[in-house]
């Protein structure tokens, strides 16, 4: 440990901190635009000057790559240190289109709110040309705006290095200089898997979904319309940080009677659809287990993981399983058993879904998602989208008092709900794949090896006399890892979960913004993770085979897992 002064206090730190983590275990939260934590230290936006002395006298460092040393003194709130960040935030909004009141990051801009924080007015001292840039709506989940782009490059940084996809970077150089794809062709035009990471972490509103909520709005008003909406298990673990809740709340009750408050006819829950994923993944499972079948499975619920084995890995697509996504699953239930229950044609009918993803955009439009004739679902919103939808239509969420999914498609049990945490759809498979395959009752349901946030986790259960060997990976550069070591021949296994983003549905590219402190040193995705947990522990029935509703839908309708119509509704294909 190394011992030094930050605005005179002593403290003892690690040698190697840098002034950033140092500061940060010191209770101090020094601003930062450009860094992420061993991802993107670049040093680059200079909004984290300090001034540090080593003996030679105060000089200004960037205190997220400068180290500290043995008797530093750091000064992190010197009138010096402030003007340099005024300044140099004075100069990024010079260039900086400035149209807050529209802007959908506005409240929740870190620039905005650091021009708050050190006192910076909208006075224009800096203004003269800048540049002006084509909005890059291309790819179907997101825009670019880059007139609102400050350069920090996170969003490169998690395309490339956290998602080794790499598909955007800097263009040009100098005052030209602007984030782009290859060649300047359009984000929807290269091999972007649609996960949206790039949104979460970019600080202003440069990247943000589509956002699709007038269409439903339209939708609910249209009195020919039965308009039914269905909600992925992370949402309730993310949604209320959109109205002020502590990171990990869950709001799942809260959050069903602001949606019958918007209108929706019913509100219906993915997690039932994630249930009957088990069913047919679980069934296609032992099947390829005990016939020959291509092994690992590989899970297909997650959109942007779906992309990215498409586009880097073909000879893969034979390993992943047929089923739709809960999410499409869900949409084909609804428009077929359901809309015949309730008598309507379900070309009257809007199935809308919230997400924390904005891959799940990209996926309603794929090929072979309409086995009905009309689309699974119409509209993805994210849940950012719904935080808003909320916001605007003065709905007090705080105040409203919990209620209950409507049924038949809201029952789901604890087994449907962690799916939105990594390796949840594993621990999902295995309570029922287990119990089939050893034709008796878990002692304990719980499949702590697979739980947690590693980006890579590996297990073997024997199951009825045979090792079977499991991996989960969450995040597209841990998937990749993974996945070359299964091609490499270094490992194999019988079955893998893949989900796009690391540490799983609950952090989405669609989930709402989190601050860069909670970023880079908080444990955020564990909080909402946890509250998938919570909700799964206090649920009656926590495994996907005693679901009641799924029951019906197979005894009354599809017969049973894997059955023709199961297939003709609920699986489909890739694309080489
Ligand atoms: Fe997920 Fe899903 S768990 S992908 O992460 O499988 O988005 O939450 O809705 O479809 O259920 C996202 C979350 C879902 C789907 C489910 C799966």
């Amino acid at each position: 440990n190394v011992t030094i002064k930050i605005n005179g206090v002593e403290t003892s730190v690690p040698a190697g901190t840098t002034i950033l983590e140092a500061a940060h275990m010191a209770n101090i939260e020094i601003p930062t635009l450009c860094f992420m934590k061993e991802i993107n230290a670049i040093g680059a936006c200079r909004i984290c000057m300090v001034e540090a002395n080593e003996g030679r006298g105060n000089r200004l460092v960037a205190a997220c790559v400068y180290p500290v040393s043995p008797n530093m003194q750091i000064f992190t709130n010197t009138p010096r240190v402030l003007e340099a960040r005024k300044r140099t935030l004075e100069l990024m909004l010079s260039t900086h289109e400035r149209n807050c009141l529209s802007c959908v990051r506005s409240g929740n801009c870190e620039l905005q709110q650091l021009a708050k924080d050190l006192g910076v007015e909208d006075a224009g001292i800096y203004d003269g040309v800048t540049n002006h840039y084509e909005i890059d709506g291309t790819a179907a989940h997101m825009i670019r705006d880059n007139n609102k782009c400050i350069l920090c490059r996170r969003c490169v940084a998690a395309c490339g290095i956290t998602q080794s996809v790499g598909v955007i970077g800097a263009n040009e150089r100098g005052f030209k200089t602007f984030i782009g794809s290859a060649f300047d062709m359009g984000l929807g035009e290269t091999s972007c898997v649609s996960c949206g990471q790039c949104i979460a972490v970019c600080p202003t509103g440069a990247l943000a979904e589509k956002d699709s909520t007038s269409e439903v709005l339209a939708a609910i008003a249209d009195p020919s319309k039965h308009v039914i909406v269905q909600t992925a298990p992370a949402v309730r673990a993310g949604l209320g940080e959109c109205f002020g809740y502590p990171i990990g709340t869950d709001v799942e009750g809260k959050m069903v009677a602001a949606l019958r408050r918007l209108g929706f006819d019913k509100v219906f829950d993915t997690d039932f659809a994630a249930d009957l994923t088990i069913m047919e993944e679980g069934t296609e499972f032992i099947d390829r287990l005990q016939n020959g079948g291509k092994l690992p499975l590989i899970t297909s619920c997650s959109p942007g993981w779906i992309k990215f084995c498409e586009h880097y890995y073909p000879d893969m697509t034979e390993n992943l399983s047929s089923c739709k996504s809960p999410q499409q699953m869900f949409g084909a239930v609804a428009k077929s058993y359901y809309a015949e229950k309730m008598g309507i044609d379900p070309k009257d009918m809007v199935v809308v879904s919230v997400m924390p993803c904005t891959a799940k955009k990209f996926e309603i439009g794929r090929d072979d998602q309409a086995a009905n004739g009309v689309p699974d679902v119409d509209i993805a919103l994210t849940t950012r989208e719904l935080g808003r939808m909320i916001q605007r239509a003065g709905i007090n969420f705080q105040a409203l008092l919990d209620e209950e999914f409507d049924m038949p498609l809201g029952l789901s049990t604890g087994a449907g709900v962690i799916f939105g945490a990594t390796g949840g759809v594993m621990e999902a498979a295995l309570r029922t794949v287990v119990e089939v395959l050893e034709k008796k009752e878990l002692p304990s349901l719980d499949f702590q090896e697979v739980r947690g946030m590693e980006g890579i986790k590996e297990a073997t259960y024997n199951v009825a006399g045979t090792d079977v060997k499991l991996a989960v990976a969450s995040g597209l550069a841990n998937a990749r890892m993974l996945l070359d070591k299964v091609n490499s021949g270094e490992a194999d296994y019988h079955f893998i979960e893949i989900m796009g983003c690391p540490g799983g549905c609950i952090n989405g590219g669609g989930q709402p913004h989190v601050s860069p402190a909670e970023r880079n040193f908080g444990d955020y995705r564990a909080k909402r993770a946890s509250v998938l947990y919570s909700n799964d522990a206090a649920k009656a029935v926590r495994k996907s085979h005693e679901n009641a509703g799924v029951k019906e839908l197979y005894d009354t309708y599809l017969e049973k897992p894997g059955s023709h119509k199961a297939h003709q509704l609920l699986h489909t294909t890739y694309v080489k």
